[in-house]
């Protein structure tokens, strides 16, 4: 069924489609469909708008990327159908590779995604040939590359599993999580949380980058404490909670 755009949903519906239709190419895997549900229902709490909490952490996520030496940004199935193009953006702007790391991994789903990327425009694409697996992890998503996110010092890591997220920071690495939930283990390990819907989060940290690139202010990078932050998330879905009816 074709949404139309003046229905009241469109833009929820929309994503909705582009998952399905991943999950049919054999882009996404059909958990992914799960994950974004639950995604959904945090995103209503937060009435579908980028909180102010999220605001400044993308400020301070934009600032750890800019001074990063080997930044990455990790793809998934559902990062990449909702939103190839601005992770394309950021990677050309910041230089990082893109690397496509999977907890579903199959060879199939790994060709796709690559094809997919390289169909809009993506370059610099790695983790077809992982040549390094990440300590700690027993399962497809420790498997990695050498070149990308086993050297990095700053890695991107949208719609996370909570495993992989505390291995990195485990091997001393830095990372940015954007996950709607600011309860996951992900969240609540990661370096920088962006408690914000992906195709919200990643447009504004494009913004953000580039102001950093212009006039950087490390200052935030000291200021900033994470989950200080994300308490102030929940304090605001809360206020929009208790103000909805
Ligand atoms: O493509 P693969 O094989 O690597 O599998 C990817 C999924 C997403 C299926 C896998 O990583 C998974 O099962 O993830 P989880 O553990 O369900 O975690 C996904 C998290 O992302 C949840 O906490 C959701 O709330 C959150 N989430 C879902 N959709 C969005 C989101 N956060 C931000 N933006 C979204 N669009």
């Amino acid at each position: 069924m074709v949404v139309p755009k003046s229905h009241p949903r469109y833009e929820s519906l929309r994503k909705r489609e582009l998952i399905l239709d991943g999950i049919r190419d054999g882009l996404v895997a059909e958990a992914g469909a799960i994950a974004h549900g639950r995604g959904e229902a945090f995103d209503y709490m937060m009435g579908e708008k980028t909180l102010p909490s999220a605001q400044i952490a993308s400020i301070a996520a934009a600032a750890l990327l800019v001074q990063a030496e080997r930044p990455v940004i990790s793809v998934n199935g559902n990062t990449a159908v909702l939103a190839a193009p601005w992770i394309i953006q950021l990677s050309e702007l910041l230089n990082a590779p893109l690397e496509i790391n999977l907890f579903y991994r199959t060879d199939d789903r790994i060709r796709k995604l690559t094809q997919f990327l390289e169909d809009r425009g993506a370059k610099n694409i790695l983790g077809a040939k992982p040549d390094r697996e990440i300590p700690g992890i027993d399962h497809a998503r420790a498997l990695c590359c050498d070149e990308g996110i086993y050297s990095a010092d700053v890695i991107l890591v949208p719609l996370e599993d909570g495993d992989r997220a505390k291995a990195l920071v485990d091997m001393g690495k830095k990372t940015i999580v954007v996950d709607l939930n600011p309860l996951s283990r992900s969240s609540r390990t990661a370096t920088i949380t962006l408690v914000d819907e992906l195709t919200r989060a990643i447009p504004l940290l494009i913004e953000n980058v580039k102001a950093q690139m212009d006039d950087p202010d490390l200052r935030i990078l000291t200021d900033f404490d994470n989950l200080e932050n994300m308490g102030a998330a929940v304090r605001e879905m809360s206020l929009f909670l208790s103000d909805a009816l």
